[in-house]
């Protein structure tokens, strides 16, 4: 019985004991995996930093100054190129453009471009333009957008001197719809007139 209560009590020494060695085990290990991170991290960093003194070398070893890397901020909007690619042959009545003035009836044609009823842009006058021909405005280009997204309004106009401009037709163009396009077309909805553009996206 004697024996039996003795080797009880050794038996849980042991089980005390190895208890505790366990958990001094387990801190050694941990301390030692702590370690090597930290010499893993610190690894990384030297070879990161003999990367970056090295990539900013040419191979004759003479330093290189390296652009800033180019953020993806968009600051903005150019109309580069404008073309009237087709007009209507007619004016709303049905009439020719200037069915008043019989030996030069077609349209004097222009363009503006408007934001909140404010004119943003306003093209050269182009005089007596034939059905059919596309028409190329050049005066002032390129036009920086602004707002760059919200819907503006272009307008295509003949102009007719003392009386009011004839009304050719109209888009509302929301630059940011075509975000990064480098090329646009508008149809206008109800009238044969459509026109396109040549965009330049300007980040910083
Ligand atoms: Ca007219
Ligand atoms: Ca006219």
């Amino acid at each position: 019985m004697l024996v039996f209560i003795f080797g009880y009590k050794k038996c849980g020494d042991l089980v005390q004991n190895w208890g505790v060695k366990q958990t001094l085990d387990m801190r050694e290990l941990r301390k030692k995996a702590k370690n090597a991170r930290g010499f893993a991290f610190a690894g990384v960093i030297v070879v990161l930093s003999i990367f970056a003194c090295k990539s900013n070398k040419d191979s004759a070893g003479n330093v290189v100054k390296r652009d800033a890397p180019r953020s993806q901020l968009l600051a903005g909007v150019k109309i580069t190129a404008m073309r009237i690619d087709q007009f209507p042959k007619y004016a709303l009545d049905g009439e020719q453009w200037d069915a008043y003035a019989p030996f030069a009836a077609d349209p004097d044609v222009y363009m503006t471009i408007s934001y909140d009823h404010v004119q943003l842009f306003k093209s050269e006058v182009l005089q007596e333009r034939a059905f059919g021909t596309a028409i190329d405005l050049k005066a002032g280009l390129p036009w920086s957008l602004k707002p760059f997204d919200k819907p503006l309004l272009i307008e295509i106009f003949d102009e007719d001197g003392v009386t009011s401009n004839d009304n050719m037709g109209y888009f509302l163009f929301n630059p940011m719809d075509y975000r990064d396009w480098k090329f646009v077309s508008l149809k206008a909805n109800d009238r044969e007139l459509t026109i396109s553009m040549a965009l330049e996206w300007v980040y910083q």
